[in-house]
């Protein structure tokens, strides 16, 4: 008899150390979000995804549901079915069109949790997306087979500050093939960004094909920083990129940087070198010592079907023009040349983006300028009536050390550890700049230092997380001190998504 009472205390205590460990999450707000949401109020229950589970559509909403359901088989291996339907199940997951009958604007959403039913309500499918991102947070990012997948429930109300949330990719000096370029955006995704900013041309390489100029990627995209062997998308590659950004509400901004920053065109064809003659390939990391022959018509021909087959490919509204770094363009021949490549963009439908220093010219309507260094140029662009992107160097740059021990990066700009790039306010950092001047905020991360995905990723995690905050949520919603808690515990998530990130000291990772 004694025995059998001892085995069923043991029993009772096992069970009771299981119940513990799988301990089931009921209190939403204690999900560690980012960017954090606007608010969160938690309903002590739980809702659980089976294979059983069915996600419901409206049509609009199909390739959502795929989307959502491809990330979900991702963390579960559940295979979960998407159907269409005109009205609210009673239970499963529920994605709705909302109709613009609440004020979430373009990509805000309500997240509503309950025992049974999870449902999804946005004004477009830009919403959906983001709320599919929030309520994966809530899930691991790997779950260990047979454990039961359960979510806290409550109501997550959410919207953006600010509408343009990006980063860029630097694929002149060092090219990334499609697949890098795809994890790159995937990182964006996770953490509601929605720009990716190529920089497909430079001094080291012209990365993209143009039909009616073959010589560019030939010749142009034939090395790299260090003498690589270079590389180039071919306009289905291109293509290809665009379409898979789509899919997660990322919208492809494609610069091709003039009139300096151009000694792969200027290698690849003579005639658009004031004396004729091509330039050297170069494969080092010096800049400001090229330009296009402003004074050419040839060279007006040469942009202008470079921009029109670009465009062609470019669903977004937006061609980089870059304008950076002119040092060896005369002011006085650089500002003509502007106003007239502006020109030419707005010929094929865009509208203009460039580097702080095209507020030398007179910038088109609808042109934006992206601050990376001198206010005087920026504030000079929000003279004319022009929008901001907010890419300080000493704050947003990717490719800048977490501080003088990193193996990889730059840092004439300052090192930047995770708090640094973390706290500050894109709407007050600069005098004469303020938030409704700005369009948004992006990282650029450039490549001259950066060789692979893995160094990709060493500079982008932990810092990018942040930025994605700080274009997502109000700044007197951040806190650095809090929100390093938060990151901490997304450490796991990167190592699940098998992210080589750099384990700053300055977060209590878990
Ligand atoms: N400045 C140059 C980039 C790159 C960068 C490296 C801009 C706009 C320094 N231009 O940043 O091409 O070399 O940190």
């Amino acid at each position: 008899m004694k025995t059998k009472l001892n085995l069923v205390v043991l029993f009772t205590l096992l069970l009771f150390q299981i119940s513990c460990t799988t301990k089931t999450p009921t209190d939403l707000t204690k999900t560690s979000f980012i960017p954090k949401p606007v608010s969160v109020t938690a309903t002590g229950n739980t809702f659980e995804i089976k294979g059983s589970t069915i996600i419901y559509v409206q049509d609009k909403l199909k390739q959502t549901g795929g989307y959502l359901a491809a990330e979900l088989n991702k963390i579960t291996g559940l295979t979960l079915e998407v159907k269409t339907t005109d009205k609210a199940p009673a239970k499963g997951v529920y994605l709705d069109l909302s109709e613009g009958n609440n004020d979430f604007g373009d990509e805000g959403y309500k997240l509503t949790i309950d025992k049974r039913l999870i449902t999804i309500s946005a004004n477009n499918p830009a919403g959906c997306f983001n709320a599919i991102q929030t309520l994966l947070q809530t899930l691991p990012v790997k779950a260990d087979a047979g454990e039961p997948l359960k979510i806290a429930t409550g109501v997550i109300r959410d919207y953006p500050e600010y509408a343009f949330r990006g980063a860029m990719l630097d694929v002149a000096r060092h090219f990334f093939g499609v697949d890098d370029v795809k994890r790159y955006i995937d990182f964006l995704a996770t953490y509601k960004m929605n720009v990716l900013h190529l920089h497909l041309s430079d001094d080291q390489g012209w990365r993209i094909e143009i039909k009616s100029w073959p010589k560019l990627t030939e010749i142009g995209g034939s090395t790299q920083v260090g003498s690589g062997e270079g590389g180039f998308y071919t306009q289905g590659q291109y293509s290809d990129i665009v379409k898979y950004a789509q899919e997660r509400n990322i919208m492809i901004i494609p610069e091709i940087d003039m009139p300096g920053h151009t000694n792969a065109a200027l290698a690849s064809y003579a005639e658009l070198n004031c004396d004729g003659k091509a330039s050297e390939l170069y494969t080092g990391t010096e800049v400001g010592f090229s330009t296009l022959c402003t004074d050419k018509e040839i060279t007006y021909k040469f942009i202008d079907d470079v921009v029109r087959e670009l465009a062609e490919l470019t669903p977004g509204p937006y061609i980089h023009i870059g304008g950076d770094e002119s040092h060896v363009t005369a002011m006085k021949d650089y500002i003509p040349f502007i106003n007239r490549v502006q020109k030419i963009v707005v010929s094929h439908g865009k509208k203009v983006i460039g580097w702080d220093e095209i507020a030398n010219a007179t910038l088109v309507e609808n042109a934006t300028v992206q601050f990376w260094a001198n206010v005087k140029n920026t504030t000079l662009g929000v003279k004319q009536g022009a929008k901001v992107i907010m890419s300080p160097a000493a704050k947003a740059y990717l490719d800048m050390q977490y501080d003088s021990t990193s193996t990889f990066g730059l840092h004439w700009a300052g090192y930047i550890e995770v708090d640094t790039g973390y706290s500050w306010d894109p709407a007050t950092l600069v005098p004469g700049i303020s938030k409704e001047n700005i369009l948004g905020i992006e990282a650029p991360l450039w490549s001259e230092t950066v060789t692979n995905i893995d160094e990709i990723e060493y500079m982008v995690f932990p810092r990018l997380p942040g930025y994605a905050e700080i274009g997502w949520s109000a700044p007197e919603a951040r806190n650095w001190d809090k929100y390093k808690l938060r990151l901490a515990k997304h450490g796991k998530r990167f190592h699940a998504m098998g992210i080589d990130f750099y384990r700053s000291p300055l977060v209590p990772w878990e």
